[in-house]
């Protein structure tokens, strides 16, 4: 491409971005923004599906029907976020097989959270509530992300997200008015999920080596800090009204900022974990490989299927 042209097409881009219109699949983008969204997408795609497992452990030990239901739900829900995800990412030129082998061969990252274990049914309303939690705050930004594909997909996965938030605080409910064992759980669930938590929302802002120009380009809304700060103000009323206590003592409410004060997040603890050293990772990424090897006749199936149908349609054209 001739430069003047290449200058052109940068500057419609940037001003399409400072008008905050989207940015879609045939549109002109400079490669670095092309690659980020893929990484990005990618791995929130990938986590979608590696979230899936360590509640999936649980489906068969759901301690009703209605529970069982609900969760079998939440699982598919994400399954869906993650084809969805895929889907977006793909117009971005990338192959979905070239995502999973990143995912494989843990050349790409997934979310930190899903290598904690989910160790008592009580896990499984930690997640909703704050995981999930979580992840909406993350997620409605995205919903004005200036990629159209990645934008247009947040809108879905945020209400269902919603729902899976409910669901979670629901079983945190029933098991902070039950029996002392229970609410015992409760407590045991959210010390073990609430730093973990904290953490998704990614390094400090000082730290994060994205940030700054994702934000430039209105990939990312908030940055890490103020969402993490988001997630604190709005949980810890909801931990009170269960009677459950956050596992920090430094956590003040500071009159002033009208935001809470919270302790030191263990970053040592985190850098292991999305380095591939925490409690769980080297299972979860065994049971992904071993999904897709057991899925290998499904592909074949299907793609033998689809030649056999367009065969049909070229013999009825001839
Ligand atoms: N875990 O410069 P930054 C869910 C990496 S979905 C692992 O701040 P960025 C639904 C980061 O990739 C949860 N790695 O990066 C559900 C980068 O490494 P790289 C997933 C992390 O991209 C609920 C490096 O550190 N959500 O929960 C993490 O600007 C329940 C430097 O970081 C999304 O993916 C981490 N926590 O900001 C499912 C949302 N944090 O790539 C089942 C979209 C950072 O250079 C059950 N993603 N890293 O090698 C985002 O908003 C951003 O990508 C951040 C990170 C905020 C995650």
């Amino acid at each position: 491409m001739k430069t003047e042209n290449l200058k052109d097409r940068a500057i419609l881009f940037e001003q399409k971005i400072a008008r905050d219109e989207k940015i879609e699949p045939k549109d002109w983008m400079p490669e670095k923004y092309r690659k980020t969204h893929i990484r990005q997408i990618s791995q929130h795609a990938h986590s979608e599906i590696v979230g899936m497992l360590p509640e999936g452990n649980w489906i068969t030990r759901a301690p009703s029907m209605r529970r069982k239901v609900a969760l079998l739900a939440k699982v598919q829900d994400e399954a869906g976020h993650g084809l969805y995800l895929y889907s977006a990412c793909e117009t971005l030129g990338v192959t979905r097989e070239e995502l999973y082998a990143q995912l494989h061969e843990g050349t790409a990252k997934y979310s930190s959270i899903f290598n904690y274990p989910t160790l008592t049914w009580a896990d499984i309303g930690a997640i909703g509530w704050l995981v999930d939690g979580a992840a909406i705050i993350n997620q409605v930004p995205l919903c004005t992300t200036s990629y159209g594909p990645y934008a247009r997909a947040m809108v879905r996965v945020c209400k269902e997200e919603s729902f899976h938030q409910r669901q979670g605080y629901e079983i945190m409910t029933i098991l902070a008015n039950g029996t002392k064992v229970q609410k015992e759980m409760a407590q045991d669930a959210l010390n073990r999920w609430w730093w973990p938590s904290l953490m998704m929302f990614g390094p400090t802002d000082a730290e994060s080596v994205h940030t700054a120009q994702s934000m430039q380009w209105k990939l990312k809304r908030k940055t890490n800090d103020a969402l993490r700060q988001q997630f604190v103000d709005q949980t810890v009323p909801q931990a009170d009204i269960l009677d459950l206590q956050i596992p920090d003592p430094a956590l003040k409410w500071n009159p002033e900022r009208k935001q809470y004060d919270f302790g030191p997040i263990d970053w040592e603890e985190f850098w292991q974990v999305v380095k591939g050293h925490g409690p769980c990772n080297q299972e979860r990424i065994t049971a992904r490989v071993k999904a897709w090897e057991e899925g290998e006749w499904v592909r074949d199936a299907a793609v033998a299927y689809a030649d056999k149908q367009s065969d049909a349609t070229l013999q009825k054209a001839i």
